[in-house]
């Protein structure tokens, strides 16, 4: 083929026309909004995928069919370019011009345009490995998207129901096959078969941990957690909760890592399960985040997010190197976003060279790729850690001089097998944070006591357009609408401890904000948005409800919807 097949585009296309009135945009984490609207969004990225991966020469290119943590009558859709990492960010602007165009006209037009400008040798071939979550609305968008790889005449596999970080790991596998950097057998089977080869030699010898109950969000991390489960056997038994894929309205509801994190609690259905000192984690939708937490003696929830992960697998990682004696050699740094805790920034800094970016795991992961060893994790559960490959090169071919060193230059490397270096995966990552437990001999309490968290809280906004929020530094800090944070700041200044910003989020329709305060300043009045909440955090959620109250009032909002519209 070297021309667009523009009858077959347009056979196709005709069946999945745009809504007229919507504007689609890849975000944070690809496009992302109401199931039932995007049959036309999928159906072009199916061909835009084919065209990526043409221009690669015929790598093979990912597409995923999730909401990840969004409500379920959310899907979405994101593109994986062929290392597994996230698409090029040039692209995304690609993307979201093709899914704009609004006919099928205008469609083939935008077409031409974008192999013209990014010289697509159209005779290359296009090859696509796509997978879904457990979402109801997937069977239909994906044979949207099988329709747009007929139009281009796309090499297609089906990786089925599966996790969004087994795609992003087949898609790796498929595309180093063969080669010196092999990243492992191309298939399910070959990515348990990785994990839990390598987590096993890294427990040898450790005390069995105590089983682990892993709420599964009632998505397809259920399915996953059960065949890691078959591949762990004895090593590390695991108790699976929130596993009904198959009942609507569960998915994410009151469960799950972004319902943990967000509302710092148990999810009600594990109340029951959980004694006075055990642990248990939550994923999100498609598991690529997880959030750890335990209850403490006196039956507290205390939280283990993504942050505390970061320290504990970094103070873990420094470690081993010091012991393998690599210490003026490998560099370990860390990479967080503007909603890591103050404390656990303060804590990382005072060790590592620790990094700020947006939010995203796109912008994690390339700075990430700076270091070394880049250990990161968005304060959410969504992260990672990279070894360069000169770090990987190096812990191959070091000579150790001492047995001691031998096994930490072991354990190095069963770590660089343990990870999914593409992408934040849930259950890799529960492995890792479990196999430096048994390392350290930690329950939660010690690992929780790396740090104590500034109380903080994160509130979700409604507003008619969160298009007008503009940021920068890192997120930090509000350009649009003028004035805005001018007054956050005076808000933040009442609060010892306090700090707080607002961005609009890429994956849901709202604006967020986020606060951390330790007391409120004595000069400060009472608020009129206060809610029952513990005496420890009640400062943070006054700080954050008032920003939140902030925001609401410059987006225009109904008046007599405020505050309690703020509740997530
Ligand atoms: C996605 C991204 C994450 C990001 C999260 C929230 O996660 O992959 O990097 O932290 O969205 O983003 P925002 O605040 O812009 O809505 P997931 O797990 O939903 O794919």
């Amino acid at each position: 083929m070297s021309q667009l097949p523009l009858n077959a585009i347009k056979h196709y296309s005709d069946a999945h026309s745009k809504p007229p009135d919507l504007h689609f945009q890849y975000g944070t984490a690809g496009f992302r909004t109401l199931g039932n609207t995007l049959d036309s969004v999928i159906f072009r990225v199916g061909i835009l995928a084919g065209l990526r991966s043409k221009r690669l020469d015929g790598k093979t290119i990912g597409v995923m069919v999730t909401a990840s943590h969004n409500p379920e009558q959310d899907n979405g859709v994101k593109l994986v370019d062929p290392r597994g990492e996230m698409l090029e960010a040039s692209w995304e602007a690609h993307a979201t011009l093709l899914a704009n165009a609004s006919s099928t006209d205008a469609f083939l037009e935008a077409l031409t345009a974008l192999v013209k400008s990014t010289k697509i040798d159209l005779s290359k071939p296009a090859r696509v490995v796509y997978a879904r979550d457990t979402r109801p609305s997937g069977p239909a968008l994906i044979s949207a998207l099988e329709d747009g790889f007929k139009a281009l005449g796309v090499e297609a596999r089906d990786a089925g129901i599966t996790t969004t970080p087994i795609l992003h790991y087949l898609v790796k596998a498929i595309n180093t096959k063969g080669t010196n950097e092999s990243y492992g057998e191309d298939s399910e089977d070959g990515y348990f078969t990785k994990l839990s080869t390598s987590f096993k030699k890294l427990v040898a010898g450790k005390a069995r941990p105590d089983p682990l109950i892993i709420d599964c969000a009632n998505g397809v991390g259920a399915h996953a957690g059960a065949k890691l489960i078959e591949y762990l056997g004895d090593s590390f038994p695991l108790v699976l909760e929130n596993t009904t894929t198959s009942t609507p309205g569960t998915l994410n509801e009151s469960c799950g890592a972004d319902f943990v994190k967000t509302m710092q609690r148990l999810p009600p259905t594990l109340a029951n399960l959980m004694k006075p000192g055990q642990r248990a984690c939550s994923l999100d939708g498609d598991a690529d985040r997880l959030m750890y937490y335990y209850l403490d003696e006196r039956g507290q929830f205390r939280m283990l997010d993504g942050d505390k992960i970061a320290a504990l697998v970094a103070a873990f990682i420094v470690e081993l190197v010091k012991l393998a004696g690599l210490d003026s050699e490998i560099k370990v740094g860390v990479v967080q976003t503007a909603y890591a805790n103050g404390a656990s920034t303060k804590y990382l800094a005072e060790r590592l060279p620790v990094k700020c970016v947006p939010t995203g795991v796109k912008h994690l992961h390339h700075a990430a790729e700076h270091y070394d060893v880049g250990v990161y994790f968005e304060a959410n559960g969504h992260g990672t850690v990279l070894f360069s490959k000169s770090t990987q090169d190096k812990l191959k071919s070091h000579e150790p001089s001492t047995p001691a060193q031998s096994t930490a230059l072991n354990h190095l490397i069963n770590l660089t097998q343990l990870i999914n270096q593409t992408v934040g995966d849930a259950l890799s990552d529960m492995l890792l944070v479990e196999v430096v437990l048994a390392h350290k001999s930690y329950s939660g309490v010690e690992w929780n006591s790396l740090y104590a968290d500034l109380p903080n809280r994160l509130v979700k906004v409604v507003v008619g357009d969160r298009n007008g929020f503009k940021t920068e530094d890192a997120e930090r800090r509000l350009v649009s609408p003028p004035g805005l944070q001018t007054k956050i700041d005076d808000l933040v200044r009442r609060y010892e401890g306090g700090r707080s910003f607002v961005r609009p989020s890429g994956t849901e329709d709202v604006v967020r904000v986020y606060a951390e305060a330790v007391v409120k300043s004595q000069a400060d009045g009472g608020s009129p948005y206060f809610i029952e909440v513990t005496e420890t955090y009640k400062f943070a959620v006054e700080l954050a409800f008032r920003v939140a109250g902030l925001v609401y009032d410059e987006a225009g909002g109904d008046p007599s919807r405020r505050p309690k519209e703020f509740l997530p």
